[in-house]
């Protein structure tokens, strides 16, 4: 008993701590590599990616590990569980005035850009010029919501 005890403190246990420290090491090392095809992974789910690129979702050009910070609407697009849709292009993530689905290129979000869209309006994340849009100005809309809600 009294060895089976020593044999374990002295040989299992180690290995075990260190079987358990190789694992977290491996999953970080994962992490830290499939990051930045994470972010192509997911940017291809855009129907336009162009000029921004990374800078769609990424406050940081060339995302990795260290620093991946996400804009507005790259954090709708995570809470959105990283699909572009309907909903997500009905969003104004960076509240500037014009829809994501504007600003991306494809204003319903079925994933198809409009027209001969091959470019971005503007930054869905960066409050920019997005261009002429369809959005009707915010403060109206809040006005015509306000109408509705009896306030
Ligand atoms: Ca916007
Ligand atoms: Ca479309
Ligand atoms: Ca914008």
């Amino acid at each position: 008993m009294k060895r089976q005890r020593a044999l374990y403190h002295h040989t299992i246990q180690p290995m075990a701590e260190l079987a358990v420290r190789l694992t977290v090491l491996v999953v970080v090392l994962v992490m830290v590599a499939s990051s930045a095809q994470a972010t192509q992974q997911y940017m291809d789910r855009l129907p336009v990616v162009n000029p921004y690129l990374c800078l769609t979702c990424h406050t940081v050009e060339n995302p990795s590990g260290g620093d991946s910070t996400l804009n507005p609407f790259g954090t709708d697009f995570e809470i959105n569980g990283r699909v572009w849709d309907y909903h997500l292009a009905n969003l104004n993530s960076d509240g500037d005035g014009c829809l994501n689905g504007v600003e991306i290129g494809d204003s319903d979000g079925d994933g198809v850009a409009d027209g001969n869209v091959t470019e971005q309006a503007g930054n869905p994340g960066v409050v920019d010029n997005c261009g002429s849009g369809s959005l009707v100005d915010e403060k109206t809309w809040d006005a015509l919501k306000a109408m509705f809600d009896g306030r």
